[in-house]
């Protein structure tokens, strides 16, 4: 049976759900989008996840044209009406259809579109070895151009630094800010563990705000392991103890080399499998 996809309120076949060549999203990548997971049926952190599709939309003058929670509700029918527990909801925004020109006033129409579909996590071998990475030269998006907090459309700034980071034979790359700070990966954010302590780049550094992260936050706080967000130059991740990523489709992935230097021990550290596993807990309550 095909996957059926939610476009204004209406649900098509995989195959038949199209928009407009004409719409924004696809000209100028004009529109904002949301990853999310279910687990066991249950959408995790659905409000936080449309609180920043809210925020994002806001930041891009897009304003989302039904109630917050009427998508919440059409979040969960989309889980539903295709019969996914454990699943990923991507969910866009789009500017509408308009001109060729790039005047968002002269749009029509903002689409809602929601897929749901079944949760492609990297290869076990990641979780259990970890992740080698190298840095990107492509840096994070200025934020005073178009600033990291915002999840747009447009994400050539991200690709770019996958590319480079594929042509290294890795499947994520660390990106840096304007100013040389370590700032987050092409999908996921960065975390250090350095004397029993859990580091993070401040949002400040110019990135996005991941879900995830909040929640290892939050597992940490609660795990009695302080948390820092603070300035982290790519010594500090050199020097780590521990290294690893966090993101709605990867979760938690150790990282274990980064531009061909073993972190730490070069194995999984204690405190990530500790997270790790606190966080299947979490997922799954
Ligand atoms: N930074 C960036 C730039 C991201 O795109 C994260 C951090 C992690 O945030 P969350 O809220 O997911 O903990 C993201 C996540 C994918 C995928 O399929 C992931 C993201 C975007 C597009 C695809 O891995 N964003």
């Amino acid at each position: 049976m095909s996957l059926k996809v939610f476009i204004n309120g209406t649900f098509y076949d995989k195959e038949d759900a199209k928009i407009s060549v004409y719409d924004h999203g696809l000209l100028y990548g004009d529109g904002v989008f949301e990853g999310i997971r279910s687990y066991g049926g249950r959408v995790f952190r659905l409000d936080p996840h449309l609180q920043r599709l809210w925020e994002s939309a806001a930041a891009i003058r897009l304003e989302i044209p039904i109630p917050r929670q009427q998508l919440a509700e059409d979040v969960v029918k989309t889980l539903r009406i295709n019969n996914i527990q454990d699943g990923y909801v991507r969910l866009i925004i789009t500017r509408g259809a308009g001109t060729l020109g790039l005047d968002p006033d002269r749009t029509s129409d903002p689409q809602v579109i929601i897929i749901a579909d079944h949760v492609a996590l990297y290869p076990a071998e990641y979780y259990n070895k970890g992740l080698q990475i190298v840095t990107a030269r492509t840096i994070r998006n200025h934020p005073a151009a178009l600033n990291p907090r915002i999840k747009s459309l447009n994400y050539l700034n991200n690709i770019l630094a996958k590319i480079e980071g594929q042509q290294a034979g890795c499947i994520e790359t660390l990106m840096l800010n304007h100013k040389g700070e370590v700032a987050e990966c092409t999908g996921d954010n960065i975390f250090l563990v350095r004397q029993g302590e859990l580091l993070t780049p401040s949002c400040d550094a110019g990135i996005l705000e991941g879900i995830t992260r909040e929640a290892v936050c939050e597992i940490a706080a609660n795990a009695g392991i302080p948390v820092h967000q603070m300035t982290l130059m790519s010594e500090d991740v050199y020097q780590a103890d521990e290294c690893f990523l966090t993101g709605t489709a990867a979760e938690i992935v150790p990282v274990v080399k980064v531009d061909g230097r073993a972190i730490g021990s070069g194995q999984p550290g204690p405190i990530t499998s500790e997270l790790i596993k606190r966080f299947k807990v979490l997922t799954a309550s």
